[in-house]
């Protein structure tokens, strides 16, 4: 079945992200992401169509994987497309190792999609009113911008030698990938691209295959409404609302 992807919404919605990634980025493409919505909503968007191009830690799951184990995936491979995904609070765990990427010259693509909240544990908690437990959100009185998003991720990553765009309309999401593969050539140091999403998406998961919990409309629309053309070509059937 496919899921809906293409929503225009702003506050950007997380499926909409994945579509414009697979968009962008080649087959070739190798994707680093290690644990939370973003990685769990990646992994069932993303298009990856080689052995050893989703680098993930598994069930490990340990929060700030995903900028070290990127800089090791180029460490290792000077010349791959490497493209990191991590949730807000992954990519602020280690965010302070975006310095080893500038100091030795490791290039890559890091989507941070930002809904300033553990978005894994909020949706697994939902219905036991905890949200304080789980939320990150903050007015940031330096970036006003930023309404009650918190962390400048763009600052932060500017000041640790990186590059850094930061993206709130998915029509401009193509732009901003163009503008950080440019970046990356012309500086060779790791770029940041933060997508500010809605605060509260749940994503389709479950405890079996047969068991999955959907939270969004499942397709049965025309291909060119999905997030990548499967191959072959499949419909999705509709659920009954
Ligand atoms: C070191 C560590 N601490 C805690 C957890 C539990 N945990 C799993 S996902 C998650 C929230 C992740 O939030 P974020 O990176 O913003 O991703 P989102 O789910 O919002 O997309 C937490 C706290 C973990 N996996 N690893
Ligand atoms: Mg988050």
């Amino acid at each position: 079945m496919l899921r809906k992807s293409h929503f225009d919404n702003v506050p950007i919605k997380p499926q909409r992200v994945y579509e414009e990634m697979s968009k962008a980025f080649g087959r070739d493409t190798c994707y680093v992401s290690v644990i939370g919505l973003s990685q769990i909503a990646g992994a069932q968007f993303l298009g990856v169509y080689r052995p050893r191009n989703w680098i993930n830690a598994g069930q490990a799951g340990p929060l700030g994987w995903t900028l070290p184990a990127a800089l090791g995936v180029r460490a290792a491979d000077p010349n791959r497309d490497i493209v990191a995904l991590s949730g807000d609070y992954d990519f602020q765990f280690l965010i302070e190792e975006l310095a080893v990427g500038a100091q030795f010259k490791l290039p890559y693509i890091h989507v941070v999609v930002n809904n300033s909240y553990l978005g894994l544990i909020r949706q697994a908690q939902r219905g036991f009113d905890m949200d304080y437990h789980v939320q990150l959100s903050f007015e940031n009185i330096n970036a006003p911008e930023l309404g009650v998003y918190g962390v400048d991720h763009v600052s932060v990553a500017e000041g640790l030698g990186c590059k850094a765009i930061r993206v709130t309309d998915p029509k401009d999401a193509q732009a901003a990938f163009t503008t950080a593969r440019e970046l990356m050539a012309k500086y060779s140091v790791p770029v940041v691209v933060e997508f500010i999403l809605e605060r509260v998406t749940n994503i389709a998961m479950g405890t079996e295959i047969d068991n999955i919990v959907e939270f969004e409309e499942i397709l049965d629309l025309p291909l060119d409404d999905t997030p990548i053309s499967p191959d072959p070509p499949r419909r999705g059937k509709l659920l009954p609302a």
